[in-house]
Formats: C-alpha cells, structure tokens, sequence
C-alpha cells in the first residue's frame, strides 16, 4: 500500500520541493490548497496532472474544511507547512497571523482526533528559529529558552506548544521541526536574500537603479530549502516523536549574503558608512547600488540567529551542510540571472546570457 501524505501550504516554497521529494518517495500526495481569484500554483504547477499528486480546497481558519479534507484523505503522515509566514506582514496583520499560525495548528491537530485518526496518523509542524527572538544564548540548540519577538513567533509559540502537547495528552505522533531560515529560487521575493539575488540581477541587466533595504547587521543561518525537507520527512520516520532543530550551524549577516550575490552577478560591491547611512557602492563605477530604507525596519528585530543541528545529525542522520552558503547565493542568483535576461528579451533588451554565464557567475 502506498503511504498518503497530506501537505498544507503546498503552493509555498517548501511544500513544492516536499511534494516532488515524496512523489518520489512514491507516495500519494494531498496538498490543501486556498481559492483564489489568480493563479498562484506556479510552484506546483509542473505536478499537476500526476497521478499521485492530488489537491483539495481548504483553509486553515476554517475547522469544518479541515476535518472534511483530513476525514476523506486519511493521511498516514501530515506536514502542516501552512502559515503566514512573513514576520514583517505579522506586525500589519497579527490576528489573522494568530488565527492560521497559532490556532490553525490547533485545528489541524483536533481534525486529527475527531475523525478518529489520532493513533496512525503522523504530524509535522513547521516550527522556526523565530520563537528564540531575542535570544538568550547562541548558538540555539534544542533546549535554548524560547524569547518570540514578533506576532508571528508569538503565534508560532502557541503552534510548538499545541503540538506537545497532543503528543503528551493524547499519545499522537506529532513532532516540531524548528527550522532556520532556509532559501532557494522558490523563495518569496519579500524575503531578504530573494529580493538581495532578484534586486541584484536587475541591477546588472539594467533593469534596476539601486536596491533599499533595512538592517544589514541582521545574522541569519541560511540553508537550501530542498535540503531541509527531506528533514521533515526523516522527523516522521524517526521510532519516537520529538522535535529537532534544522540549521546548518553557520552564520552570515544580510550585508555578507548581498555582497556575495551582487558578486556572482558580476559585481564588486564595497559597503561604507554605518546604520541608515551605509551604502553599498559599486568599485568599478562608483555608483551607490546598495541603501538603506528605514521603512525596512520592524518594531522588534531578530539579529543573531544560529542554530546547532547536532541532534538532528545524531539522531536522524541528516547532513547539514549540503549546500554551503556559497553554494546557496550562487544557484539563487544564476536562476534569477536566468529570469531577468527572459523578462529583458520580452522587453526586446537583449543581455548577453551566455557570455555572463561564462564569465561572472562561476565560483
Ligand atoms: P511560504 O512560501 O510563505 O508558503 C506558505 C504557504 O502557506 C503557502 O502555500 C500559502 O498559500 C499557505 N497558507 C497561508 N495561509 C494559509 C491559510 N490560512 N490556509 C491555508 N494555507 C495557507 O512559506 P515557506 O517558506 O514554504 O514556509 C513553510 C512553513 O515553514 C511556514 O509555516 C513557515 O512559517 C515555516 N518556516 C519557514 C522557514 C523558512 O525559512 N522558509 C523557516 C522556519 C519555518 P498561498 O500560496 O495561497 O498563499
Ligand atoms: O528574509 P526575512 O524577511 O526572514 P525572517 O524574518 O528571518 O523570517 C523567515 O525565516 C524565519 C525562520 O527564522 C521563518 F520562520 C519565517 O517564516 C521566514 O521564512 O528577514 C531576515 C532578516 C531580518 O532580520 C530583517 O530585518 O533580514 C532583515 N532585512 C533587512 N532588510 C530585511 C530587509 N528583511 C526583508 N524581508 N526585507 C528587507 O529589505
């Protein structure tokens, strides 16, 4: 019997590479999917019309879908990818941040039980690095005190502790998966690195002056989406539930991931001057590419983010450093070279592709 996996937020970034990387696996893949009145499956689109791939409308603030869509399917194995998942939008919209990040795991778990499916039914939860915040010790391991320092880590505190607390209450196999920041040419384009390689490949084809963002300083542990969900999928086979943090154990600031990206795009940007007054300029030119907008700013910023895999290692035999950071800018900026040159030439700009190809972007 094939094993049925049901992914919420399979339109997102990681509910793409996850479905392709169950396909696989050869199991049968739900993916919960919102209406819409414009077509935003892009991700998935390559999935549709195969056999194994099926999807089901639903939402996560809507209980009664949920139980409809997890009754019908009967998943051995959810992965609840759903979420509002940008931590600026969570300052503008914090309830509905709440309702789908926090309550919306709720429900999927009382889905879970109601239909009589709490004792084989296996469940991933997209927790994140956001809920240490304001962090209290570096680097993060699983036993760091959390400190959320947005409505969306916040909301995602309630999802964490909603999770354990079904695996304790009612003995459910249900599991977090703590995952640090983890990018790909599939990544929104209002996450930092996506906008810094888009912004940086227009830069360099002509299409864009200059690039504004906020803090610079800010440190992340980026890793490659792809590698991180074969993670999610080792947590659920794992013999016990329990929750993992998924990093790659290195760190970089948001300055660092823009200058390597405006490298690989072919140009040697220098960073001068301090907080709003910092400017990346470009050394052949002299022209300022790089500004800072304070409008970029949050309320309350997350700065030095760094998580310790070694569990996740130990336990489930996971590799964190597939991808290496450089190796991460690099495919990220090829790709959206890639796109910028296609978007020029419907404009009738021609960009010499294949000359760049060869000359700027190799490692
Ligand atoms: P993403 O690209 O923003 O995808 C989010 C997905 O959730 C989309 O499919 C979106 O559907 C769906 N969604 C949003 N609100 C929904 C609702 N009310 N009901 C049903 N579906 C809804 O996010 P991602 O980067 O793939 O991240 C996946 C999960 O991991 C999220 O829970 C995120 O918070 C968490 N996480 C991400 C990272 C990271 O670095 N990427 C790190 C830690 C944790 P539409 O396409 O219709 O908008
Ligand atoms: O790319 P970001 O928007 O990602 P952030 O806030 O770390 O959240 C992402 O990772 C979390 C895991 O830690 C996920 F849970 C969450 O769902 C999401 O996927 O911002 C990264 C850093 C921040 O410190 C921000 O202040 O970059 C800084 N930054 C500087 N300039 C900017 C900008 N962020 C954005 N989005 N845009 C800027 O112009």
């Amino acid at each position: 019997m094939k094993k049925k996996a049901l992914i919420t937020g399979v339109t997102g970034q990681d509910g793409s590479y996850l479905s392709e990387f169950l396909l696989e696996k050869g199991y049968d893949v739900h993916g919960l999917i919102r209406r819409s009145s414009v077509d935003f499956r892009q991700r998935i689109a390559h999935l549709e019309g195969n056999p194994n791939f099926h999807l089901h409308y639903g939402d996560l603030t809507d209980s009664s879908g949920l139980i409809a869509v997890i009754g019908e399917v009967r998943p051995d194995e959810i992965y609840n990818l759903a979420a509002q998942s940008h931590v600026q939008v969570s300052f503008d919209s914090p309830e509905y941040t709440a309702d789908t990040d926090a309550v919306g795991v709720l429900r999927i778990l009382e889905a879970v039980r109601v239909t009589g499916q709490k004792d084989n039914c296996r469940i991933y939860q997209a927790s994140t690095s956001e809920l240490y915040g304001k962090v209290e010790e570096v680097p993060q391991n699983e036993e760091t005190p959390f400190h959320p320092y947005s409505p969306y880590a916040v909301a995602k505190q309630y999802g964490y502790w909603i999770v354990k607390e079904y695996r304790d209450a009612y003995g459910m196999f249900a599991c977090n998966g703590i995952l640090f920041n983890h990018e790909s040419e599939r990544r929104g384009e209002t996450f930092v690195t996506r906008k810094i390689t888009l912004a940086a490949s227009r830069i360099a084809q002509g299409k864009q002056d200059k690039l504004y963002l906020g803090n610079m300083s800010s440190l992340r542990d980026w890793g490659y989406a792809k590698d991180y969900v074969e993670c999610m999928w080792l947590i659920l086979q794992n013999e016990k539930p329990d929750d993992f943090v998924i990093a790659t154990g290195v760190q970089h600031s948001v300055r660092e991931f823009a200058q390597l990206a405006f490298k690989y795009a072919g140009i040697d940007l220098e960073f001068t001057g301090e907080g709003a007054d910092e400017k990346g300029i470009d050394k052949a030119s002299g022209r300022v590419l790089v500004e800072v907008n304070p409008d970029f700013y949050r309320p309350t910023d997350v700065v030095n983010l760094l998580g310790d895999p070694a569990k996740a290692k130990r336990i489930l035999g996971w590799n964190p450093q597939k991808t290496s950071f450089d190796e991460l800018v690099h495919l990220m900026v090829e790709h959206d070279m890639r796109q910028v040159a296609q978007e020029r030439a419907s404009e009738h700009v021609t960009f010499n592709l294949e000359e760049y190809l060869e000359r700027g972007v190799k490692k």
